[in-house]
């Protein structure tokens, strides 16, 4: 005889889970006790939205699925938020929550909450679960759930006396997979593919507009190749950042509200739109009507429910991104597709005169520093951020070599994410360097996280991109509320005094000159280490497209000198 907390370890063992992110109460006790000499790495989190975030971070670095674990109640309510980002962004996490016994269900007892019931709509798929006989199956559902067609989030509900009840497996142990309703397609329709490609041969100005499908189906290597076989430049969202590489001669750079000049121009003129594991988020398009005016679509996506859905498309192909993109491969070799000369030459002219710049003065600019830290580490490691200016800034700075190296919470954006994303990053990858760019509101969301970094000696670098406002916001307000900056002044903190106080070094940077050496420092320190930067407090990100304008209607793409600006 087995408990249901006993089968529920197994399982995940089965699965591949090496570590869950977690944090412990009364409706997870049995879970805990099997936990403690499971072999299972449990990593003891300070607050449950970090523990998802962790699992999320997890999961993005490795391409594994992540795994957290919440007490009732309280616990499971506060994974939400997280469980929300990883919807969001099609992250495979699973969420493990403990639940008052079956008897007490909708009595009201003691930390209970409806949590499938809350979490619904932000799950890809979630279990109650009445029978530990059935724990087996369903952690095997749950996997493959997370981990397939259009990855997500599948949440666990196991109530205390299922934990506890006894299984004799010994007849009961087969557990294949058989989901009606739910087969996701992996090869694109053949018929399809072949017009896609009839269209690229026939276009003159086409592009690919590649997202974060590209690296949740690891298909990046097949997207740079059939780029480079038919000339095809590419612009890729924030979430499909390393898609190609930064310096790659056919990227354009990130497209969108804070995309380069050259890649929104490129996608209003071009004529061929080939949309790689992209969902034409607004943030991305602007005004959708003038989002590629011109242009006939293509668009590749693993998620049915996503073609059609914001833009009209010629072509729809259904498929994991990599299988189709390969297809494409092996019909274009037997194809004399010639190249598309005048518009790779308008291309290079924009990609020279039109990518990212900033007034590089003698102010301390956190565009200045994210160009110094990916020149100290190559182009490598991971990069985290929080949201706001800290993760624009990022994405548009960091030259990103490779899939996998950047992780943000992209749909959702959600502030306080990105520390705890850095800790599971950093379980994941336990050998690259670990970067955390942060806003000083950001940080304070899940500043907590310094003691599981502490506890465990976690070598997560912090840097701070600390401007004492909610810049993102004050930003907005700057431009569109007349610089009336409502409740986004926040006060001076010492951050350096705070993380010495969990026992983890730190430098506070307020000079130009002084951040080579800070972040040499931060990078030669084994373990964490934390730098306060006292950035240019009303420092802006550009170039910015308005909420609701054409991406061909950016603010801010010439940049003022300083006796300029003060006119
Ligand atoms: C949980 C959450 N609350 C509120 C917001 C709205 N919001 C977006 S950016 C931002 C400001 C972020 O400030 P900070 O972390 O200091 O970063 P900065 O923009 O200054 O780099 C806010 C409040 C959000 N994205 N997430």
């Amino acid at each position: 005889m087995k408990t249901g907390a006993q089968i529920l370890i197994e399982s995940l063992k089965d699965e591949g889970t090496d570590i869950i992110f977690g944090y412990p109460g009364g409706s997870v006790l049995p879970i805990y006790d099997v936990l403690y000499d499971s072999g299972i790495k449990h990593i003891l989190v300070r607050h449950e939205q970090a523990a998802v975030h962790a699992a999320d971070g997890y999961a993005r670095a490795s391409g594994k699925t992540g795994v957290c674990l919440a007490t009732s109640g309280p616990g499971a309510c506060n994974l939400i938020s997280g469980i929300a980002t990883a919807n969001m962004d099609s992250v495979p996490v699973i969420a493990l929550t403990g639940q008052v016994p079956t008897g007490m269900l909708g009595n009201d007892a003691f930390q209970e909450s409806d949590i499938t019931g809350i979490t619904m709509p932000v799950t890809k798929h979630n279990y109650l679960v009445n029978d530990a006989g059935n724990i087996r199956r369903i952690v095997r559902e749950a996997f493959f759930i997370a981990g397939t067609g259009r990855k997500g989030p599948v949440l666990i509900d196991l109530p205390k006396d299922v934990q506890t009840g006894q299984v004799d497996e010994s007849e009961n142990l087969k557990t294949e997979i058989n989901l009606r309703g739910y087969k996701p397609t992996f090869r694109g329709h053949p018929k399809q593919i072949k017009s896609a490609i009839k269209l690229i041969a026939e276009a003159k100005r086409p592009i690919v507009y590649a997202g974060g499908g590209v690296i949740a189906s690891d298909s990046s290597a097949e997207l740079i190749q059939l780029a480079e076989m038919l000339d095809l430049p590419v612009t890729t969202t924030m979430m499909g950042l390393g898609a190609i590489p930064a310096h790659h001669p056919l990227n354009l750079g990130m497209l969108g509200m804070h995309g380069t000049e050259a890649a929104n121009y490129a996608v209003t003129e071009c004529d061929l739109l080939i949309a790689v594991g992209a969902r034409f988020d607004d943030r991305v398009t602007g005004k959708i009507e003038l989002f590629a005016p011109n242009a006939k679509v293509i668009h590749i996506d693993v998620d049915p429910a996503e073609i059609g859905k914001n833009k009209a498309v010629d072509v729809p192909i259904v498929g994991d991104a990599g299988e189709v993109l390969r297809e494409m491969i092996n019909l274009s070799e037997t194809l004399d597709i010639k190249k598309k000369d005048p518009w790779l030459v308008k291309i290079e002219n924009w990609r020279e005169n039109h990518m990212m710049k900033y007034r590089d003065d003698k102010e301390l600019h956190p565009q200045y520093i994210i160009e110094q830290l990916s020149g100290i580490l190559e182009g490598e490691g991971i990069i985290v951020s929080e949201v706001g200016q800290n993760q624009m800034w990022a994405a548009q700075y960091y030259g990103f070599k490779s899939p996998r190296q950047w992780i943000s919470s992209g749909g959702l954006g959600t502030m306080g994410y990105g520390f705890p994303a850095a800790i599971g990053a950093q379980f994941a990858k336990p050998d690259e360097t670990v970067v955390l760019i942060a806003g000083d509101g950001s940080f304070q969301m899940n500043i907590q996280e310094l003691g599981t970094v502490s506890q465990y000696n976690v070598p997560v670098k912090i840097l701070i991109l600390n401007n004492m406002y909610l810049g993102m916001v004050r930003q907005w307000q700057e431009l569109f509320y007349e610089r009336r900056y409502s409740y986004t002044e926040l006060p001076q903190v010492d951050f350096v005094g705070i993380a010495a106080a969990y026992g983890i070094p730190g430098l506070k940077v307020e000079d130009k000159d002084d951040v080579e050496a800070a972040l040499k420092k931060a990078m030669e320190t084994d373990g964490p280490f934390l730098i306060d930067f006292r950035i240019e407090r009303e420092e802006n990100v550009f170039p910015m497209v308005p909420a609701g304008a054409a991406i061909s209607d950016m603010i801010g793409c010439h940049i003022p000198d300083k006796e300029e600006a003060k006119r």
